[in-house]
């Protein structure tokens, strides 16, 4: 992996940051979830400095604090988010760090380099902007990890992030590999997933600060399918500044829910589980390794990750393939829904599984539904987002043992 290079100041713009102000602040400890994504509202009680997990077989209550308090505000839920956020960092996805000491960034034709530096180390990467031939500058845009399989929607422009130059995903033998890791250290918790988000997050800080780019950075997608499409829920759900999260056959480690894949493959589906998943490559945190074989113990489930990205927009579009665990996800993914009904905006989430076509080929019967989420979120027109639908079904009662407040 190459070695961070210093800014040249060669390049035609260059711009610099001190990013320890940046929009990003979720919490990264035990310890501090008093801080959120919130406009600074919220005072939220920290989680206790020691935890103990108690089994709970069904997917876990999004509207009650790790402490038992109820959530009965949208300021409370800031809060509960925080404390989902902390508390998938902590046991399933690594920390994710704050924004680095130093972030300058340069365009070059329309390849951004983005340059960070923190505690004496230093390291460079780049994205690549394909402009849309229609619409007007400054474009909104979606962040495509490795390019992404949407077809690129009319009026936006598509930056590629290169996922194995941040984080690899060869085997599980490449953890702690990338430009991430030259930053952080090789033993950083991070999984490659929070690598990624992290990386993401830099794209946008050097896009606020690289208006040569042209790219309107109040409207930012992310996008990616299968392990990538994982890492996509996982970004949208790291970085308020993202808009539209577009996840693509994510499956286990994505939009299914570890307690719902881990029934289905009791009853005989051939289903990836969290068992299995942590043998293939190295996305999650080596914690994770340690809850595998007892998921009812983790305080979340994929649904509280989903829940990080409420209010904003969010259309995870899904297969029919077995081991991707389309019943999982689709359970998981009304259960997610359920705190965008309680913030009031329940057409923010939308979900649509359509099958019988090639992994990560995107169906011509789902585009006018990408569309709609594309025209509402990016292109600030309005669209009918009300879409969910799957062939599946979901027992709510099996799952489900709370109830969904009306946050005010
Ligand atoms: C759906 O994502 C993964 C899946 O988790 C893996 O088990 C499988 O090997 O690869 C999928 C994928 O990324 O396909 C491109």
């Amino acid at each position: 992996y190459s070695q961070c290079l210093p800014s040249t100041g060669a390049s035609p713009t260059s711009s610099t940051l001190v990013t320890s102000s940046t929009a990003i602040s979720k919490s990264t400890s035990l310890s501090g979830t008093s801080t959120s994504t919130s406009t600074g509202a919220a005072t939220c009680t920290p989680l206790p400095s020691s935890i103990t997990l108690q089994a709970d077989s069904k997917l876990n209550d999004l509207f009650t604090m790790f402490n038992g308090n109820k959530v009965t505000t949208k300021d409370q839920w800031l809060c509960r988010q925080a404390e989902m956020s902390t508390l998938l960092q902590q046991y399933e996805l690594g920390t994710l760090p704050g924004p680095p000491a130093t972030l300058t960034a340069s365009l070059s034709g329309s390849t951004l380099t983005i340059n960070c530096g923190d505690s004496g180390k230093s390291m460079s990467f780049t994205a690549a902007i394909t402009y849309p031939s229609s619409g007007t500058a400054p474009y909104p845009a979606i962040i495509a990890f490795d390019g992404g399989s949407l077809p690129a929607p009319a009026s936006v422009a598509m930056i590629n992030f290169n996922c194995d130059d941040m984080a690899a995903q060869v085997s599980t033998s490449s953890r702690g590999q990338g430009k991430f890791y030259d930053l952080y250290g090789s033993g950083a918790s991070a999984g490659a997933m929070t690598a990624w988000a992290w990386g993401v997050s830099r794209v946008i800080d050097a896009l606020e600060i690289t208006s040569s780019a042209k790219i309107d950075t109040t409207r930012i997608g992310v996008t990616g399918c299968s392990r990538n499409g994982k890492g996509a829920m996982v970004a949208g759900a790291f970085d308020n500044r993202i808009v539209l999260t577009l996840p693509q056959e994510s499956g286990a480690g994505g939009s299914a829910c570890w307690r719902i894949s881990d029934y289905l493959k009791s009853q005989g589906a051939n289903i990836q589980t969290a068992g299995e998943i942590i043998g293939e490559d190295p996305w999650f945190s080596s914690n994770f390794n340690n809850y595998v074989n007892q998921v009812p113990i983790l305080p979340f489930d994929h649904h509280s990750l989903a829940a990080l990205i409420a209010p904003r927009g969010l259309f995870v579009i899904d297969n029919n393939i077995d081991w991707l665990g389309p019943q999982s996800c689709f359970g998981c993914m009304t259960t997610a829904r359920m705190a965008y009904q309680a913030l009031g905006v329940t057409n923010n989430m939308g979900y649509s599984q359509i099958g019988a076509h090639a992994h990560c080929s995107f169906p011509s019967n789902q585009q006018s539904q990408l569309n709609a989420f594309v025209q509402q979120f990016l292109l600030g027109q309005s669209a009918n987002t009300n879409i969910f639908q799957s062939d599946f079904t979901f027992s709510q009662s099996q799952w489900i043992d709370w109830t969904v407040p009306t946050l005010t």
